[in-house]
């Protein structure tokens, strides 16, 4: 294959090679450039997509952009621009407030997302020291991530409860732009969408990290729940809301997801080594609700023998205390799924 490079300044002479066509791969080559790395492949995809091995997470979504430093293999755009910003320094990308970091991976997210009419965040007043508030539901299992984040760091909040069939004006206030819980609250300034959160909550409050140190299995950490919600939450879903052949097409994507999980969970206890982290709290919705949908549902989708490392994970998960001392009621569960799910 040909390539054609172009080399830029080089502060420690790595090897960044970028797979990418046009526009997205306009940003990684500003970010590139920006940061002075060493080499570009220019505006050309890297194909075939055996360049890489075939281990890497770059085969599950076979898209472009993905970035190899090293030979190590980082994909999806945002969590390879954390990657950037994490190894090198100079020219930064996020601001270095907190907060103006949450809200700057709060945009970009939005960017990828489907847009809005409206583009405020909510107000920036604040007034109390350190008072942090939680807006969710009982139910929702991305209100559960925010929970078990702040008690894993030991945090003391306080929690709203929504009923999102009467949206509360706090919570439209909070988060005009897409009027979903969970939202956090510190100290008066309004962030939304679980990750952005759980990255806020480890960007504010250093005991107990969420994220590993070394950069590269910070963006492993960062595509695989990301993974979790573009790709596994999304399969579930759809079998869930839907019915017939329509529900039985469905079942094989959840699987093939689910086996991704099941390899990248091998010789491992946590996705973060032996603690919870970043990754098993954004997959961690699936330990109680799985075993849910499939009473719902009637479909199986784990079982021992079938993803026995997750079987072993969702135990291991349930264990910890946070966890533990969490989880919304499994009957009130199944009761409110029944009552979404399309009759057969
Ligand atoms: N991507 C969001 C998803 C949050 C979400 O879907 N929240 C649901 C409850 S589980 C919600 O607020 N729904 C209200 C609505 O859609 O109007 C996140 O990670 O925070």
């Amino acid at each position: 294959m040909r390539q054609q490079r172009r080399f830029l300044q080089s502060c420690r002479r790595e090897v960044v090679e970028v797979g990418m066509v046009a526009a997205a791969a306009v940003a990684i080559a500003w970010k590139e450039e920006m940061k002075g790395a060493v080499v570009v492949v220019e505006g050309k995809l890297l194909t075939p997509m055996e360049s890489l091995t075939t281990d890497s997470p770059s085969v599950i979504y076979k898209k472009i952009p993905f970035l190899v430093h090293n030979g190590k293999p980082i994909s999806e755009s945002l969590v390879i621009l954390e990657y950037i910003e994490d190894i090198w320094k100079q020219n930064p990308l996020l601001p270095e407030h907190p907060y103006e970091r949450a809200i700057a991976r709060f945009w970009a997210k939005f960017g990828d997302e489907e847009s809005s009419t409206t583009n405020t965040i909510g107000p920036k007043k604040t007034t109390m020291a350190d008072e942090l508030k939680v807006f969710r539901t009982w139910s929702s299992p991305f209100g559960l991530r925010i929970i078990w984040a702040l008690q894993l760091k030991g945090l003391d909040y306080e929690t709203i409860f929504e009923d999102l069939s009467q949206k509360s004006p706090l919570l439209l206030q909070y988060n005009p732009t897409y009027k979903k819980i969970p939202v956090l609250v510190h100290n008066g300034k309004p962030i939304s969408e679980s990750l952005v959160i759980l990255e806020y909550i480890e960007d504010t409050w250093k005991q107990n990290p969420l994220l590993p140190e070394d950069p590269y299995e910070r963006a492993m950490a960062r595509f695989w729940a990301k993974f979790v919600d573009d790709k596994l939450l999304k399969s579930v879903i759809n079998v869930l809301f839907t019915k017939g052949k329509e529900q039985e097409e469905g079942i094989p994507k959840v699987m093939e997801n689910l086996k991704y999980i099941e390899e990248e969970l091998k010789g491992k206890k946590f996705f973060g080594g032996a603690t919870i982290g970043f990754t098993d709290i954004a997959l961690g919705w699936t330990a109680n609700l799985l075993g849910v949908i499939e009473e719902v549902t009637g479909i199986k989708f784990i079982d021992a023998q079938k993803f026995p490392q997750i079987s072993e994970w969702m135990h291991n998960f349930c264990d910890v205390p946070v966890i533990k001392a969490n989880w919304p009621s499994r009957d009130k569960l199944v009761t409110k799924y029944q009552a979404h799910v399309a009759p057969k």
